[in-house]
């Protein structure tokens, strides 16, 4: 599972990234600071199920903080979009070939309206940001479109002659985009064509039948970034404009200072939460404090700084994923070595159990028996789904 950060060069996909990954790459107030894209992990909270057997976990991959598992996920920061990308614009055909693998987006948009569609600054107000959520899709559509139409008459015409199927035809068409079999069932209900005639197909249905995979294969979620310069009208006209792409406010540069304050030991902030406390005023210099009452008082107009949220749910409500702890001992919930809930694993929703064996190794996955349910204590089956914040034993044939 990885989400990508895209959008128009400056608007703080850098910032954001960083924000949530902790890392250090190059951010600046001008465009194209990024040119190749940046990988690193950040993570999503959910309440680790420890409490319920009364003892302290032992977690490998996913640290817990007061009950709090912290469940990681990858992201990418890819270079910035521009109108004309698909066309080559900007660089614009790699920047995009660097989101194939993604599983979804997150646009960052400037909400303060002060940058242009090259990125460049402008008055503030002076951009409408719901342009850019507009333009960028219909990059993306053109992009998908570009991939399904390449070679396509010959291909077409060979699936015609074979009687293959029409789903296995777009399947490996779009083979690397981390395009599932649900996704072009999906693809093709919203968009019907004849499915016996691909070769027939107009170039209006070919349009519309990529825009169908995008949505389906790339679900998005717009950061409205920079709300420290923006007001709750323009967030409100944003959401409105963009509906159903759901929107959530964010300061990349507040979350930021705070979690490099609170790793310095400065402040003590979790990531999600409404504010923050300063551990010890006298430590601080004049200009932090200033940064930090300023950020106080735009998180108490805002309710926080919105980065952790946003990236929450675009993994939980759009990527629609659950957690799951795989463990080896399903009456004590620990590992070969004793470990209580040692990880914590993303997987989407409804996925079942022979899945998240693979997920766990191959051979768990290729010698599946069954697995057990960690509360109940009762067998699911291979193709049964593992609900959400599941404690599960694979058993297996070795
Ligand atoms: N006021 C304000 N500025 C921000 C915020 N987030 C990021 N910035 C600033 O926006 C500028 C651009 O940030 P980057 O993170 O480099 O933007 P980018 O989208 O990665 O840019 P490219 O790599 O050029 O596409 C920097 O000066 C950041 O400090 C925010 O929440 N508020
Ligand atoms: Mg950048």
């Amino acid at each position: 599972m990885e989400v990508g950060l895209v959008g128009k060069p400056n608007v703080g996909k850098s910032t954001f990234f960083n924000a949530l990954t902790l890392l250090d790459v190059p951010m600046a107030p001008y465009p194209f600071t990024t040119i190749e894209p940046n990988r690193g992990v950040g993570a999503v909270r959910t309440a680790c199920p420890h409490p319920e057997k009364g003892v302290a976990c032992t977690p490998g991959n996913a640290k817990c903080v007061d009950g709090i598992r912290w469940v990681p996920i990858n992201l990418v920061d890819v270079p910035g979009l521009v109108p004309g990308a698909h066309e080559g614009k900007g660089l614009g055909h790699k920047f995009l070939d660097d989101l194939r693998a993604t599983d979804g987006f997150i646009q960052v948009v400037d909400l303060s309206g002060a940058t242009d569609a090259e990125g460049r600054l402008a008055a503030p107000g002076s951009q409408d940001p719901s342009e850019e959520v507009r333009w960028l899709e219909e990059e993306l559509v053109a992009w998908v479109t570009e991939i399904l139409g390449r070679d396509f008459l010959r291909q077409a015409r060979s699936v015609e002659l074979e009687g293959k199927k029409v789903e296995d035809f777009l399947l490996q068409r779009f083979t690397g985009l981390a395009v599932t079999p649900a996704d072009i069932a999906a693809a093709l209900r919203a968009s019907p064509v004849d499915r016996a005639r691909p070769s027939h197909w107009s170039t209006e249905e070919r349009v519309d039948l990529a825009r169908g995979m995008l949505t389906a294969s790339k679900p998005r979620l717009v950061a409205a970034n920079k709300l420290d310069h923006a007001t709750r009208e323009q967030a409100a006209d944003l959401a409105s404009k963009v509906e159903p792409i759901p929107i959530v406010p964010t300061t990349a540069d507040a979350e930021l200072t705070l979690r490099r304050a609170a790793r310095a030991g400065l402040v003590d902030y979790r990531p999600g939460d409404p504010t923050f406390t300063v551990r010890d005023p006298g430590r601080l210099s004049a200009p932090q404090t200033k940064a930090l009452d300023a950020i106080r008082t735009t998180m108490g107009v805002w309710g926080g700084t919105g980065v952790q949220t946003a990236l929450e749910r675009m993994v939980y409500d759009r990527l629609h994923q659950i957690v799951v702890y795989p463990v080896e001992d399903e009456t004590r919930w620990t590992d070969g070595r004793g470990r209580v809930l040692p990880d914590a694993l993303l997987v989407p929703a409804d996925t079942p159990a022979r899945v998240v064996a693979y997920r766990v190794h191959t051979d768990l996955g290729e010698n599946f028996i069954r697995a057990i349910d960690g509360r109940t204590h009762r067998a699911i089956g291979a193709e049964q789904p593992v609900g959400a914040n599941s404690v599960i034993r694979i058993v297996s044939r070795k």
